[in-house]
């Protein structure tokens, strides 16, 4: 390599990921549009918090080794679909499925994939809702379509996964097969507290539409 190919790979590169960042960029504005319009008419906001993230070049080289894909930069968009990712917490698991399901029919937003590892957990008990979404970004000279990963996940889901992650982060050998085993208990137990939450918050949904009636009784005698 010269140094004006090197300068040319470098722009290359910067490119192929300002793409990303874009999407990004559009994915949050349209999640924050969902969260506003949400609060406005419902007067009730599902959306905990949001994150998200490009991948490191470091990252996704590493990915690219593990998958045993080729260097080009049409092969790593097409193998590595996480590159911008999103993760949205929500409140209840109902959310998460109302959520995908508003994301999923605008009209400028491609479904690719779902994997639903709520109705199927993984073997360790990890619980969310994974989308893989194209989207459109619109540049100077093009317009390009980009993929970005949604994670969505409760509270709970999150709260399991974001320890789960530390605790093998932090131990590099092999986990023991009784901690395996606690571990998937408290995804049980995660999982169980959601349900409940949400049989909860259906319950009290109830009691206040009743309330409504009642009062809107009370009002036309
Ligand atoms: P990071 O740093 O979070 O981005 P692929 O993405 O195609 O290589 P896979 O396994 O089919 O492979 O993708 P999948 O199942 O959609 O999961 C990818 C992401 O989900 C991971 O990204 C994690 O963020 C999360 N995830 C999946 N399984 C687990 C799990 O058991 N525990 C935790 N804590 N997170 C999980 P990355 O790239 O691994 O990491």
């Amino acid at each position: 390599f010269n140094l004006d190919d090197i300068k040319k790979i470098k722009l290359e590169m910067t490119r192929f990921l300002m793409g990303y960042k874009f999407a990004l960029d559009e994915m949050n504005t349209k999640i924050n549009i969902l969260k506003d319009e949400f609060n406005y008419m419902h007067d009730y906001n599902p959306i905990e918090h949001v994150k998200s993230r490009l991948k490191s070049p470091e990252s996704i080289m590493k990915k690219v080794m593990k998958k045993g894909c080729d260097l080009s930069l049409h092969s790593i968009k097409e193998n590595i679909r996480d590159i911008a990712g999103i993760r949205i917490t929500v409140s209840f698991i109902s959310d998460i499925y109302k959520l995908s399901e508003m994301l999923a029919s605008q009209k400028d937003i491609n479904v690719i994939e779902c994997k639903d590892y709520i109705e199927h957990p993984k073997p360790n008990g990890y619980q969310s809702y994974h989308m893989i979404l194209e989207i459109p970004i619109f540049m100077s000279d093009r317009e390009e379509n980009v993929y970005v990963e949604i994670q969505i996940r409760t509270i709970a889901m999150d709260f399991w996964a974001s320890l789960e992650h530390k605790i093998y982060y932090k131990y590099n050998k092999k986990v023991p097969s009784r901690l395996v085993h606690e571990l998937k208990e408290a995804a049980t137990t995660a999982s169980a507290l959601d349900k409940k939450m949400e049989r909860l918050n259906k319950e009290i949904m109830v009691l206040k539409e009743n309330d409504i009636v009642n009062n809107d009784e009370f009002l036309f005698q």
